[in-house]
């Protein structure tokens, strides 16, 4: 199975070194960093950790992650790992989301930091109850059982492509969720542990401004997928 990661990244110079390095073991062919416009050279150290960088110049971490798709559209690889710049993740599971498609039981794992264990500081008490709260939605709505809405996930290519994606921000990762479970593709979870990020600014959940943002983006989305016939 040919594996590509994609990581949406802005102003995490101090990160994505690390980030993309820490994926070597796991042979994927490919890690695309979009760089969505950041101005502290991320797109440098991503490219000198063996990172391909694509850039994005309009702001939006769906943006960021369509330009990457876009990128990959042109030899696409089986499945797609998704992650975040921060260090956040445990990539140690990397092998453990890859399993159910591999073996052809899931079309999408989601990384649920609900079912593992978050680090102190990792996940706002606000983001906490967003996160019970969305899934719940989602859960309810669309008749497939979420725990989190965590941007640590793998899907295989063929699903992706059926789900049409086409939030440039906040709402990606639910959008996700809620067509693939609309459109029934197999979806798992897996427990994920989760780390405070490894350095530099947080731009949603550690603001008020980016929480409230957020939060409203997802229940739009929520309902927007809902209505949707
Ligand atoms: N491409 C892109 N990436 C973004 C944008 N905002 C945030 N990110 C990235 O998305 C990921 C999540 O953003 P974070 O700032 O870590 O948000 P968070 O995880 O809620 O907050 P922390 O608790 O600080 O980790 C990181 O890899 C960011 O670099 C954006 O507008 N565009
Ligand atoms: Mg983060």
């Amino acid at each position: 199975m040919i594996t590509d990661a994609v990581i949406p990244a802005l102003d995490e110079a101090a990160n994505i070194g690390r980030v993309v390095e820490s994926l070597a073991p796991f042979g994927l062919r490919r890690v695309v960093v979009c760089d969505n416009g950041s101005t502290d050279g991320t797109g440098d150290v991503a490219r000198a950790a063996g990172a391909e960088v694509v850039v994005e110049p309009q702001r939006g971490y769906g943006a960021a992650c369509l330009a990457a798709l876009a990128h990959l559209r042109r030899d696409p690889p089986d499945t797609v790992l998704f992650l975040d710049g921060d260090g956040a993740d445990d990539v140690r599971r990397v092998p453990d989301l890859l399993a159910p498609i591999e073996q052809d039981w899931a079309d999408m794992v989601i990384g649920s930091r609900t079912l593992g264990r978050a680090e102190q500081g990792a996940i706002t008490p606000v983001q906490k109850f967003g996160n019970v709260l969305s899934s719940t939605l989602v859960s309810a709505f669309f008749k497939v059982k979420f725990t989190d809405l965590g941007p640590f996930r793998a899907i295989s290519w063929a699903g992706l492509e059926r789900l049409e994606m086409a939030d440039r921000d906040f709402g990606w990762t639910v959008e996700m969720q809620a067509k693939a479970a609309r459109r029934g593709l197999r979806c798992a979870e897996i427990p994920v542990d989760a780390h405070v990020r490894m350095a530099g600014q947080s731009k949603v959940s550690g603001t008020v401004k980016g929480s409230v943002k957020a939060g409203v983006k997802i229940l739009y989305t929520i309902g927007r997928e809902a209505l949707r016939r």
